[in-house]
């Protein structure tokens, strides 16, 4: 299957890498929010000179059982961090559910929105995608994070993901959102157990069968710790420990033509990426 591209963004000839810049208090603890948004400023910087090709900001945690912030709080994170990375020539994505802070973060020059709920948390965000025509990234979702594992059911999850996907495609087409705009997302993590995510990545080709450019987020979720356990404790290996397995995911995953990986660490899935590129060239 030919590689597929959304238009409007970098083509590179390969993977692209999505460097994460999460703006909220758990991911940079020790101060109040001016911190908190330079820390995010300065740590997108780094991941671009990593060579991010695109940074991906939001202000709302989806761990799951995480409260939501308000509107008001979330444009307070977000705003200050896609206008100075933009200004800084970023192709910055900004992650949220809430077609408010798309528009102000569209405003405020970013160039792609990533929607966790696929257009079903906000109804007026698909409709703004329609207006914006930039971008729009709908992921697999069954629900808020407080709570959403109690819905990580499926008869079988990738026959059922892919037709969740297709409704939410068509209901993005119905709402006027161009074709050549939508990339779709598993949801990794969301509603999905351990076994559900192993199955998603195993059978990509089945999401890519959507017709659509493909993005993964693995990066350092709680599934790869878990293989990763400690062997004679069983703990799960802790998140900040988990590049490595998420640059081998990101191998495969580029092996099988997904358009972009979301990560935290950008130096490791880059390297995974050319190294692909260059095996199957
Ligand atoms: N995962 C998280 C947040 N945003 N966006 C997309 N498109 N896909 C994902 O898998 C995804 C996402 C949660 O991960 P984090 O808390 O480590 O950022």
């Amino acid at each position: 299957m030919p590689q597929l591209y959304p238009s409007g963004l970098p083509r590179p000839g390969r993977t692209l890498v999505m460097g994460v810049v999460n703006v909220t208090p758990d991911s940079f603890s020790d101060g109040g929010l001016c911190h908190a948004s330079d820390a995010a400023v300065a740590h997108g910087m780094v991941l671009l000179e990593q060579g991010a090709d695109i940074v991906d900001v939001g202000g709302e945690s989806t761990r799951p059982g995480a409260a939501r912030p308000t509107v008001e709080e979330e444009l307070r994170r977000v705003l200050p961090v896609v206008r100075e990375l933009a200004g800084a020539g970023a192709t910055v994505s900004v992650d949220t559910m809430r077609a408010e802070v798309a528009a102000r973060a569209l405003e405020a020059g970013a160039r792609l929105v990533n929607d966790v709920s696929g257009g079903l948390a906000d109804p007026a965000l698909p409709a703004l995608m329609a207006r914006a025509q930039v971008p729009y990234v709908v992921m697999h979702w069954r629900g808020h994070s407080a709570g959403m594992q109690a819905n990580a059911v499926y008869d079988d999850v990738v026959t059922d993901v892919a037709d969740e996907l297709r409704l939410r495609i068509d209901a993005a087409l119905e709402a006027g959102i161009r074709p050549d705009r939508l990339v779709v997302d598993p949801g990794l993590g969301f509603a999905k157990t351990a076994e559900h995510n192993w199955q998603l990545l195993g059978r990509l080709d089945e999401i890519r069968a959507l017709g659509l450019p493909v993005l993964v987020g693995a990066s350092r979720k709680s599934f790869l710790g878990q293989v990763l356990a400690d062997p004679v404790t069983g703990r799960p290996r802790p998140a900040p420990l988990r590049d490595t397995a998420t640059a081998a995911v990101s191998v495969l995953a580029a092996a099988q033509g997904v358009w972009c990986l979301r990560v935290h660490d950008v130096t490791s899935t880059l390297d995974a990426v050319l190294v692909t590129a260059r095996w199957g060239a």
